[in-house]
């Protein structure tokens, strides 16, 4: 069954709220059990024009639970998306202020830059050409929901645990590197805790970026030109607070830094 247009808008205010405020809530399902899969991504819509009519411009998509790691550390089967709004980011090198979030992880993951407009059906022959560079980026993802436990559409009403990301120097075209063998090693103050290749994501990361078109070609959406889209963690996300230094070793394209203050 489907949610009513003002349970939406109030679901959109509740959780976008508990982001802003770095406070922890109970999944929506609890009181909603009835909630489904397009009534969490209506949720996620408003609470994502709730932030553009603030003036928060919209930078790019993410991409979740793309691999098994990902998806055997949450329980949950199946890719979602999420937004990333402009203060998401953080300069390499930079420093995030645990006070703005709850519980936060960091997450290898390739990022992907278009160059034209993408809109579905879609395959990944043509994500591949419309990709002007690929380059590393950390994910720093932040459940607004107690413990990290949540459903599939109680986190994709959520944004999809989007809070924070980071992106690296170095760029490549796809044809330069060969996406699905490229080692990626996280290190926490120096001490390796995952390791993982690009093959990790749906085979081929770019397969995630044409996932996601055709997901958003379902409510009518494109992805317009000049678009980050981060594909997915790599590998399962790792627990950071106060005082840890991150830092994610990527074959060809250098490294992303950041410290947890
Ligand atoms: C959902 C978001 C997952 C990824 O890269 O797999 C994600 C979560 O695990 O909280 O961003
Ligand atoms: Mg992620």
């Amino acid at each position: 069954m489907s949610l009513d247009p003002q349970t939406i808008a109030s679901l959109a205010e509740h959780v976008e709220a508990a982001e802003r405020e770095a406070r922890d809530i109970v999944k929506l399902t609890d009181a909603h059990p009835e909630m489904d899969f397009k009534d969490a991504y209506d949720v996620q819509w408003a609470a994502r024009a709730l932030k553009e009519a603030r003036g928060t411009k919209i930078v790019g998509m993410k991409m979740g639970l793309t691999s098994r790691a990902k998806m055997k550390q949450m329980g949950v089967e199946e890719p979602v998306y999420g937004y990333l709004a402009d203060y998401f980011e953080v300069p390499e090198g930079g420093e995030i202020n645990t006070d703005e979030l709850i519980h936060p992880k960091v997450e290898a993951e390739i990022a992907f830059v278009t160059n034209r407009e993408l809109s579905g059906p879609c395959h990944v022959g043509q994500v591949l050409a419309a990709t002007e560079f690929v380059c590393p980026a950390v994910e720093i993802i932040d459940s607004r929901y107690e413990n990290f436990r949540f459903d599939l559409v109680s986190v994709v009403a959520d944004n999809s645990s989007s809070s924070r990301f980071v992106t690296g120097g170095c760029m490549a075209k796809p044809s330069e590197i060969d996406m699905r063998a490229l080692g990626v090693v996280l290190e926490v103050n120096g001490e390796i805790k995952e390791l993982g290749a690009g093959a990790a994501v749906l085979a081929h990361p770019a397969n995630s970026v044409a996932l996601l078109v055709n997901m958003l070609a379902e409510r009518g959406q494109s992805l317009p030109a000049g678009s980050l889209v981060l594909s997915g963690g790599i590998t399962a996300a790792v627990g950071v607070q106060a005082g840890d230094s991150v830092n994610v070793r990527f074959q060809h394209l250098g490294s992303v830094g950041m410290r947890f203050v």
